[in-house]
C-alpha cells in the first residue's frame, strides 16, 4: 500500500524565491528516506532538500531556474505507508550516511548556518498528515567557496564516493564551478580513456581537467582550429613545460660595442642577401659559453643517472612562422663566422615560413636560442627545448643610461633570459654561465668560439 505524499520546501529561515538549480530526481524514481530531491541555491548559499520518506517519484513540480519559497510543494511521492507512518523516517537526524561534514549537520538534527551569516534555519514544524517536510541541508561555507574545497551536493559527493571518486580532481561545470553529476561521469571516462591520469600510480600530476565553458553565453564567437604544428608543438611545450624544474636566470649584456660592430657590417651582410642581426652574435657567444660549461651542452640520459656530454655545437633556433613556433638547427657553430651563421640563419628562417623544413634539420640541436628582440619586450621564460638542458631568450636592447664610476654613460643593453633544467645545473652556475655569455658579448671581437 502506498500514500501520497507532498514534498515542501521547508523552513530556510529568511530565504524566499530561491531558485533551483538541481532536480536530482524524475517522474518514477525510487527514492529512500533522505535521499536528496533538490538543490537550492540563494546567493549565499546552497542547500538540498531530501526526502523524509522511501517511495516512488509521481510528480516533480519544479524544473531547473524555477525558484521556490518556504511551503511550497515540490515533488509528490507515493510513499511506502508503513514509511509513511513511520515516525523513523520523519525523523531526519536518522539518516544513515552521515559521512561528510555538509551531510553532518542532518545527523545531528542541527542544520548549521549556510555560508550567509544568517540565522540558522529554523526547525521545520511536524508534517501534517498528506505532506512532509524535511530539513534542507545547508552546504559548509568551504564547499561553496572553489578552490577550497569541491564545490558539490551532498548527493554528489555520496555519487563521488561509491565510484571512488576524488572530487577535488573533477571540474564543475554547473554555475560558479559546481559539480554535477555529469563532471563525476565525464571525469571517470576521461581517465577509463586514459585522457587523465589516475589519481596514483600513473606519471600524471593528478590536475583537475579545464574549466569547460561555453564562451557563446558571453558573446559572439568563431572556432578556429589549431594547426598541426601548433598541435605537435604543445603537446611538446607542455611535456617539458611540467616535467623540466625550470629556473630562469636574467641578465643585462653590454652591446654596445657589437652594436657599432653589427651597424658597420650590415651593409655588406646586405650585399650578399641577408641581414646582420645581434641574433648571430647570440650564437657565437652562445658556444663560448658552452665550452666553457659543459655541463649545459649536455643531456640526461633514459636512466636519469647520467649526463651525456656533447663535443659539438648545434644550435636550435626558434623560429616564428604562420603555422606556429619551429626550431631549425644550425649545425656546427664553432666552425661558421658571424656571416656564415647569418646567411644560413636566413636560409633556414625563410624555409621554416614557407614551410619547407626537413625532419633533420630539426633535430640534433645542443642549445636552443628563442629571440623576440625584434619585436620587443624586456624578459620572458623560454621553456626548455628537451632533450636540451637550457635555452636562451634574448628581448630587445635598449639604449640606457649606466653608471662608468664617475658619470652615466648611454650604453646599449641587451636582455637576456636563462632557463635551465635545475636538476642537472645549480643557481650559482646558471648565474655563471649567463653572465660568461654576456660579457663574451662585451667582448665579442676576443671571444672564444
Ligand atoms: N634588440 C634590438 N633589436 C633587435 C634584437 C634585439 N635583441 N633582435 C633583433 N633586432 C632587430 C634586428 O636587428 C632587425 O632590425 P634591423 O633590420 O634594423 O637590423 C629587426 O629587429 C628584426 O629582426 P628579425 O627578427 O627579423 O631577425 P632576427 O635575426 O633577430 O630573428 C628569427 C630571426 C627567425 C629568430 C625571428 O624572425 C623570429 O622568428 N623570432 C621569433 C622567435 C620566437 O617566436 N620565439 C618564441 C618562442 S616561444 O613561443
Amino acid at each position: 500500500m502506498t500514500k501520497q505524499i507532498e514534498i515542501k520546501v521547508p523552513d530556510i529561515g529568511d530565504f524566499s524565491d530561491i531558485p533551483v538549480i538541481e532536480v536530482l530526481v524524475a517522474n518514477g524514481d525510487s527514492v529512500d528516506a533522505e535521499q536528496s530531491l533538490l538543490t537550492l541555491e540563494s546567493d549565499k548559499a546552497t542547500m538540498e532538500v531530501p526526502t523524509p520518506v522511501s517511495g516512488v517519484i509521481r510528480e516533480v513540480r519544479v524544473g531547473l531556474e524555477d525558484t521556490v519559497s518556504e511551503g511550497d510543494v515540490v515533488v509528490v511521492i507515493d510513499a511506502d505507508e508503513a514509511a509513511a507512518d513511520s515516525g523513523k523516517e520523519a525523523q531526519p537526524e536518522q539518516t544513515k550516511e552521515p559521512a561528510t561534514k555538509a551531510e553532518s549537520p542532518v545527523a545531528e538534527n542541527k542544520p548549521a548556518p549556510p555560508a550567509a551569516a544568517k540565522p540558522a534555519p529554523a526547525m521545520p514544524a511536524p508534517p501534517s498528515a498528506g505532506s512532509r517536510q524535511s530539513p534542507p541541508v545547508p552546504m559548509d561555507a568551504q564547499s561553496t567557496l572553489p578552490g577550497k574545497a569541491p564545490y558539490a551536493s551532498p548527493a554528489i559527493r555520496r555519487f563521488a564516493r561509491e565510484l571512488g571518486v576524488d572530487l577535488l580532481r573533477v571540474t564543475g561545470t554547473s554555475r560558479g564551478g559546481r559539480i554535477v553529476r555529469e563532471d563525476v561521469t565525464a571525469f571517470v571516462k576521461s581517465v577509463m580513456s586514459g585522457a587523465a591520469a589516475p589519481a596514483s600510480g600513473g606519471l600524471g600530476f593528478d590536475l583537475p581537467p579545464p574549466p569547460k565553458v561555453n564562451f557563446s553565453r558571453y558573446g559572439d564567437v568563431e572556432l578556429q582550429p589549431l594547426s598541426k604544428i601548433q598541435k605537435v608543438s604543445g603537446a611538446y611545450l607542455h611535456r617539458n613545460w611540467v616535467s623540466i624544474p625550470h629556473v630562469t636566470q636574467n641578465d643585462l649584456a653590454d652591446t654596445t660595442d657589437m652594436e657599432a660592430f653589427r651597424k658597420d657590417n650590415k651593409a655588406r651582410a646586405e650585399e650578399q642577401g641577408y641581414k646582420l642581426t645581434p641574433l648571430v652574435f647570440l650564437i657565437k657567444a652562445s658556444v663560448a659559453a658552452l665550452k666553457e660549461f659543459p655541463g649545459f651542452n649536455a643531456s640526461l640520459d633514459e636512466s636519469g643517472d647520467n649526463l651525456v656530454l656533447k663535443k659539438y655545437f648545434h644550435i636550435g633556433i626558434a623560429v616564428d612562422t604562420p603555422d606556429g613556433l619551429v626550431v631549425p638547427v644550425i649545425r656546427d657553430c664553432d666552425q661558421k663566422d658571424i656571416f656564415q651563421l647569418a646567411e644560413e640563419l636566413a636560409n633556414l628562417s625563410q624555409r621554416a615560413r614557407e614551410g619547407k623544413l626537413k625532419p633533420i634539420e630539426m633535430q640534433g640541436g645542443c642549445f636552443s636560442i628563442s629571440s623576440l628582440g625584434g619585436i620587443g619586450g624586456t624578459s620572458f621564460t623560454p621553456i626548455i627545448n628537451a632533450p636540451e638542458v637550457a635555452i636562451l631568450g634574448v628581448s630587445r636592447a635598449r639604449i640606457s643610461p649606466q653608471w662608468d664610476g664617475e658619470e652615466f654613460q648611454p650604453r646599449t643593453m641587451l636582455p637576456l633570459s636563462l632557463s635551465y633544467d635545475h636538476r642537472v645545473i645549480d643557481g650559482a652556475n646558471g648565474a655563471r654561465f649567463l653572465r660568461f655569455l654576456a660579457a663574451s658579448l662585451e667582448d665579442f671581437e676576443n671571444m672564444d668560439s
